[in-house]
């Protein structure tokens, strides 16, 4: 049987909800094969992230070089990066690769912590940007890489339509942190808006690893040839059902849906 392969490159989670972790259990789920390789390891709990340790980017390099050389990759989904070296070893490969790349430009845990610095943003915009297919931010994310504030749909679409001057070829921003009773996702495509409207099963936005779990699901529509529209349609379904079945792995802090 032929199983379609989707490689992870995203921060090590101990925790399990976010990063590598939620990739691989969102490949599984999905009946794809997933592959991982790790930017940086997480020291964290359900309340935070308290330190990480980034991998030197000659590691990252071999780690990538040897998956590549013997394994057909069909799509890659990539999260957290660390730092610019990192991005840049990065972005060298997904230049070779050849293959639909989904980035979730992870810039900030739910919780707070960096975990990409200033100058790893810019290298973000400057070298990948203009490399994958789709990038996923969600409000604050879009509002750090565009400057605007984003109170409500218009400035959602004026900050995709933003991001795609600095040359990304399609953009979907997440609404879940607006205020309202449905969290309504928009995506730039082809020169088109279209929304992704789900209604809000829940009153807090402490959920681990939504953006991570959302993106993969998405690369894995992808990786099996489906349409931009269908992967955003379908993968939001899947992570809408999931939260309302999400739950604690803790006495404090945030929910798991994985
Ligand atoms: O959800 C953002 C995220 C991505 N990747 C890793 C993380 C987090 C949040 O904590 O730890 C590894």
């Amino acid at each position: 049987m032929k199983k379609n392969i989707v490689l992870s490159i995203a921060g090590f989670d101990g925790s399990g909800g976010a990063g590598i972790q939620a990739d691989l259990k969102t490949f599984f789920i999905h009946n794809v094969y997933g592959l991982s390789v790790t930017t940086s390891l997480t020291a964290q709990n359900p309340q935070g992230v308290s330190d990480k340790l980034d991998i030197k980017s000659s590691f990252l390099k071999l780690q990538l070089e040897m998956l590549a050389k013997n394994i057909k990759i069909d799509s890659v989904k990539i999260g957290m990066l660390a730092n610019k070296k990192n991005i840049h070893t990065i972005s060298n490969f997904i230049k070779k690769l050849g293959v639909k790349t989904v980035l979730d430009p992870v810039v900030l845990s739910t919780s707070g912590y960096k975990l990409l610095n200033k100058q790893g943003i810019k290298a973000l915009k400057k070298e990948l940007f203009p490399l994958v297919y789709l990038i996923t931010p969600n409000i604050p994310e879009a509002e750090l890489l565009t400057g605007i504030t984003i109170s409500d749909i218009d400035d959602m679409k004026k900050a995709a339509k933003k991001l795609q001057k600095i040359g990304v070829k399609n953009i979907l921003i997440k609404g879940g942190h607006l205020k309202g009773k449905t969290a309504c996702d928009i995506l730039l495509h082809r020169g088109k808006f279209y929304y992704f409207k789900e209604k809000k099963s829940f009153s807090s936005h402490n959920f681990h690893g939504t953006g991570c779990i959302l993106s993969s699901a998405i690369t894995v529509h992808l990786a099996k040839g489906k349409s931009l529209k269908y992967a955003v349609k379908h993968a939001k379904k899947f992570v809408t059902k999931k939260i309302k079945k999400s739950f604690y792995i803790s006495k404090k802090g945030a929910k798991y849906l994985l």
